[in-house]
């Protein structure tokens, strides 16, 4: 199955990408000064890796962040891009919104195709290579 991204600005993904470990060879096709940022604020611990606990946090906020109209679901119109097919994907029970679950639910589906290695933490490369095929597949 393919991965799906809902809330791909953040690209929670493409987010989870920096904190200075990487090479600077690595990201020239993405925003690696947002990337650096997003990974900062998603790794807690300051450990260099976002574990499962870190990015489900990091989701809800995300998530949070995207409803502007604060009813805890996030509508088409509150994606940044949303593409119907992939909401439709992520809308389990059809009512039209994204549930925080569901939006969780989504990203997890990345988090393990991110993690190749599966040693349950995200890596600055792991998330590198992942937005690198995303980048190339938009
Ligand atoms: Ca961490
Ligand atoms: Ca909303
Ligand atoms: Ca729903």
């Amino acid at each position: 199955m393919r991965s799906v991204p809902i809330l791909a600005p953040l690209a929670f993904a493409a987010a989870l990408a920096a904190a200075g470990l990487a090479g600077p060879s690595q990201a020239q096709v993405m925003d690696e000064p947002k990337i650096r940022a997003e990974f900062a604020a998603a790794d807690q611990n300051g450990d260099g890796y976002v574990n499962v606990d870190e990015y489900v946090a990091y989701i809800i906020y995300v998530v949070d962040a995207y409803d502007k109209n604060g009813d805890h679901f996030l509508t088409p119109d509150e994606l940044p891009y949303s593409e119907p097919a992939r909401f439709k994907i992520a809308d389990r029970n059809g009512d039209g919104k994204l549930s925080l679950g569901e939006s969780v639910a989504m990203k997890m589906i990345d988090y393990f195709d991110i993690d190749t290695n599966h040693d349950g933490a995200l890596s600055i490369d792991e998330i590198l290579v992942f937005e690198r095929v995303r980048a190339a597949n938009r």
